[in-house]
């Protein structure tokens, strides 16, 4: 529980959250620079919820982009790409993806997702309420124990 509630503390930390808890839904657009053989950014960081768009058009040379372990492919690479990837609550993680005609040229990419914590106050309220139920239970069955052995003691039943 110590251990929980010290992580929630430094996410807390981290996240930016707006009045509602909520963290706002953010488009990042990944596109490929001047060189015509890089990502840019070739490396972003967000947070579950947002989408990550590869957008790119009247290219030099046709790109794709897919994810190493196919959780996201552009399909066949053009000068013209605009597709969207939505990273859904709980896919949390570090996904790399590459352009399949340029991947010897080391157009590589790396997103990083990041979980959604809820706000502050939502936090620290479930912290709270979880201990506190099951020790007014305890507190509870500890009173009727005590109560129906002592009765059992004098005879009452
Ligand atoms: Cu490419």
């Amino acid at each position: 529980m110590l251990l929980l509630f010290s992580e929630s503390t430094i996410f807390s930390v981290s996240v930016i959250s707006e009045g509602g808890g909520r963290v706002a839904l953010e488009e990042v657009i990944i596109t490929v620079d001047s060189t015509n053989l890089q990502f840019s950014p070739s490396e972003v960081t967000i947070t579950e919820g947002d989408t990550v768009r590869f957008f790119w058009q009247g290219q030099l040379l046709a790109h794709n982009a897919v994810e190493n372990n196919g959780v996201f492919d552009s399909g066949n690479p053009e000068r013209d790409v605009d597709y969207s990837f939505k990273f859904e609550v709980g896919t949390n993680g570090t996904y790399d993806f590459v352009c399949e005609p340029h991947e010897s040229a080391n157009m590589v990419g790396k997103i990083i997702v990041n979980p959604l914590i809820v706000s502050e106050e939502e936090a620290e309220e479930e912290e709270k309420s979880v201990p506190g139920f099951s020790a007014i239970l305890l507190l509870t069955s500890l009173i009727t124990g005590a109560i129906v052995s002592r009765r059992v003691e004098n005879g009452n039943f």
